[in-house]
């Protein structure tokens, strides 16, 4: 049975993390230069970025993708312990995953030049998407109906907070050189060319050999069969994947099969209010 603990008014799984851990992240975790941090709201395209940045890390090497769960390649930041090693790992370059909002974010990265690549999806869709992941995972409360999750999405009463608040509040790092916003849409639309731009913005360039073989170890079809990168080493206490596998569909506009036209109706007014004044067009506003 799921339990999620508060702080500063934010929900976190309470498998996941501590209210010290979270204090200790905020505050004193000290970030360096050279970090690369791959930041998103919850099934938002984490897992593919992590990927796309472990092949771009080994120069298009698909050989640490392969013999190494994800998530020791590109840790969690808040999660049990990775933080303390992380802070002991003085001799490598650290790339480093996270769910957190900006304004819980560790203070030290703002003055920092770590780089952020923070990956934005269509939140009808990661409403859809957090919806399987929901039932088949002990990170989150399962959820009574599609109806009951999509009324906590509104309110962002579910781990990690509000998505209006956390795109809202990481854009606001729009034009900043160590800023890279990147969607979920845009992955799927091109990503060679997604590829290419996130590998330049980490000061690296491949010849089109390389990006060849990144582009065809980070689609999801090698995704779902590698077992690094699919969570099957994961227990099926954490996730049951008979359930829903965790990588479920791999599309854009799943919601359609899911939404009524109240519910989407009913979202379209409320990501206009709080939306609205942001001046960023995204790949899913006409849709
Ligand atoms: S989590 O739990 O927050 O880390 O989840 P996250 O990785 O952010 O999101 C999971 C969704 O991303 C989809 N995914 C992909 N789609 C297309 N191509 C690739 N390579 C890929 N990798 C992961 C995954 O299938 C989940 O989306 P849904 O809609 O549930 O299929």
């Amino acid at each position: 049975m799921s339990e999620y603990i508060k702080y500063k008014g934010t929900l976190f799984p309470q498998l996941s993390t501590t209210l010290k851990d979270l204090n200790f992240l905020e505050n004193e975790f000290l970030i360096r230069d050279d970090d690369i941090f791959n930041i998103t709201y919850p099934k938002s395209g984490t897992t593919w970025v992590t990927e796309i940045l472990s092949i771009i890390h080994t120069n298009g090497d698909p050989t640490w993708c392969n013999t190494v769960p994800n998530w020791d390649r590109i840790p969690w930041l808040e999660s049990p312990d990775v933080a303390e090693k992380l802070q002991e790992n003085q001799s490598q370059q650290r790339l480093i995953t996270s769910h957190l909002a900006k304004h819980l974010f560790c203070k030290s990265f703002f003055g920092s030049k770590a780089k952020v690549i923070y990956t934005a999806r269509n939140p009808k869709d990661v409403l859809v998407s957090l919806y399987y992941f929901a039932k088949m995972s002990v990170f989150y409360e399962d959820p009574e109906s599609f109806d009951a999750l999509f009324k906590q999405f509104i309110t962002g009463k579910l781990p990690y907070g509000s998505w209006f608040d956390h795109v809202r509040g990481w854009m606001e790092m729009t034009g900043k050189d160590n800023f890279f916003f990147n969607t979920y849409e845009d992955l799927q639309r091109d990503l060679r060319g997604s590829v290419i731009r996130i590998s330049k913005f980490l000061g690296k360039s491949f010849d089109d050999a390389v990006i060849d073989s990144i582009v065809e170890n980070v689609t999801f079809n090698t995704m779902k069969k590698n077992n690094m990168a699919n969570f099957t080493m994961l227990s099926s206490t954490y996730m049951d994947q008979e359930k829903s596998p965790f990588l479920r569909k791999g599309v854009t506009g799943d919601w359609k099969n899911h939404f009524t036209v109240a519910q989407s109706e009913y979202f379209d007014q409320v990501y206009k209010e709080k939306m609205q004044d942001l001046c960023v067009k995204f790949p899913w506003d006409n849709n």
